[in-house]
């Protein structure tokens, strides 16, 4: 099985776990740089503000705002056809309400797509990846305000118009659905800046939050629509499926309900309209939102180009006992254990079948064009003393989601963009905020304490992606062992 020959093979990073030069060339602070590394089951700490004493693992990445021609030249002898990254957004607007860009920032991102372009590899670009300034958190609240909205599409503007030769595809807000887990600081804060207050509704902030950005979204997807017609503007989801528990009715009223809350981000973007279900549940429980007539005509005028998704895991929940007829979903108490499926080290559970599940699901809902924007493992990687790593476990994770993805592409027929693989390289996780969670083809030396020579080096997968792509997907191999069946 192969994949059609146009289709977007590469791997995708975000700034702020890679960059580094936290503080370079006018770069404000932004809410990754805010955050201190934690264990793999534990949540990284919000301080309040940079504090002396503490370790920001997002301060200096890997290195790439300095190493990017060596790490796309690696990039590059994979073959990549496309490399998925963002802009950090306080590198531009180091304040995040300022009227004028910065020079400096804009000129990173020159080279950094020039360098791409230079072997033929397309930039594939995230507006807002879990890195907006941190001072628009401290003095506006984050996406609670309708100013930020504002911000964040100045911001979209300057970058878009800048770089619309330079770059074709774009996603407005990585994972933006993420933030159904309200429950969990690190979420809201990372996809919203938003912090919650004693005695305060997550979920209602979160309704508003995500509100803001939705029309957010809308008024990008339009303007760019108008400037340069060659422009595709993609949203951009997890795609965790949440499966009912059993066969039980309830249990599947109440998945049914959890893919209800976990898409309705997305069914907005496409559909430019809210699902009828969400405007009955939120006046239902009183939410009180500022949702205007104005922000609705709006989002009919920016339905997104595409469907970028992230696929890692799948979900399953069960139905509570004495559950309301509303199926409340909240996805930090709703979420059961699949026994069919395996974990990763990090409690994800592995589920290779889901991706053509997801990719099914999408198509018969949206009938959009589908890019997986990110697919990987985090795990523990090992140099040996001849600087080698091998990291079957890896290529067998990639393997069994590529031969799922082909499935969907030629028995299913659906319309797949590309595939970038998370990650390229070896970057800062973002929610533990370590680097020993691994995802890269290439092996980037240093160790959750920021110790390291930050030198690069090739894993078993890099070469096995290599083969991948040159031989447009048909070669798997089959030499790793498939116990997806
Ligand atoms: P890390 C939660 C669930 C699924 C994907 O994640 C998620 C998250 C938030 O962590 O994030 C995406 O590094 C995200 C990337 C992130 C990647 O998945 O926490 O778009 O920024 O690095 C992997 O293991």
């Amino acid at each position: 099985m192969q994949v059609p020959e146009n289709f977007l093979w590469g791997g995708a990073i975000a700034a702020h776990q890679a960059e580094g030069a936290y503080n370079t060339d006018g770069k404000g602070l932004s809410v990754a740089d805010v955050m201190t590394a934690a264990g793999n089951f534990d949540e990284r700490r919000i301080t309040n503000g940079v504090k002396t004493g503490e370790f920001y693992p997002n301060h200096e990445g890997i290195d790439f705002y300095h190493q990017f021609p060596e790490d796309i030249k690696l990039f590059a002898e994979m073959g990549f056809k496309c490399f998925r990254t963002s802009i950090a957004w306080s590198r531009i607007f180091p304040n995040g309400d300022e009227e004028e860009p910065n020079e400096a920032g804009l000129k990173f991102y020159d080279r950094l797509f020039d360098e791409c372009h230079k072997y033929h590899i397309e930039p594939v670009v995230t507006l807002s990846h879990f890195e907006m300034p941190y001072h628009l958190v401290t003095e506006y609240g984050g996406f609670r305000s309708r100013k930020v909205l504002d911000c964040f599409v100045h911001f979209a503007q300057a970058v878009i118009t800048r770089y619309q030769h330079k770059v074709k595809y774009w996603l407005t807000f990585n994972e933006i659905n993420n933030q159904t887990n309200y429950d969990r600081a690190f979420t809201l804060f990372t996809n919203s800046g938003v912090q919650i207050h004693e005695g305060e509704n997550a979920e209602a902030v979160m309704y508003q939050a995500a509100h803001y950005e939705v029309v957010a979204s809308a008024k990008v997807v339009k303007f760019a629509h108008e400037l340069n017609s060659n422009l595709l503007i993609g949203a951009m989801v997890a795609f965790s499926p949440v499966y009912p528990a059993t066969d039980k009715p309830d249990d599947l009223l109440k998945a049914q309900r959890a893919m209800q809350s976990r898409f309705w981000f997305s069914d907005v973007q496409v559909e430019g309209s809210y699902p009828a279900w969400l405007r009955k549940y939120q006046a239902a429980k009183q939410f009180n939102l500022d949702i205007t007539d104005a922000d609705l005509a709006v989002l009919k005028q920016g339905q997104v180009d595409y469907l970028g998704f992230s696929y890692y895991m799948s979900f399953a929940t069960a139905a509570r006992p004495g559950e309301d007829e509303f199926y409340s979903y909240n996805e930090a108490t709703d979420l059961v254990e699949n026994k069919y499926v395996p974990k990763s080290d990090w409690g994800w559970q592995v589920d290779p079948k889901g991706l053509r599940y997801a990719l099914n699901w999408m198509n018969d809902r949206y009938h959009l064009p589908l890019f997986v924007v990110e697919n990987g493992i985090g795990a523990i990687d090992k140099l040996t003393v001849s600087h080698q790593v091998h990291d079957d476990y890896r290529i067998k994770y990639l393997r069994d989601h590529i031969k799922q993805m082909e499935l969907a592409i030629n028995d299913d027929g659906i319309d797949v963009m590309g595939y970038t693989p998370w990650s390229a390289i070896d970057i800062v996780s973002a929610s533990t905020g370590q680097l020993s969670k691994r995802y890269g083809f290439i092996y980037v030396d240093r160790d959750d304490q920021g110790n390291g020579s930050l030198k690069r080096y090739r894993k078993d997968s890099f070469y096995w992606y290599q083969k991948v792509i040159s031989t447009r997907g048909e070669k798997l191999g089959d030499e790793y062992a498939d116990d997806s069946k």
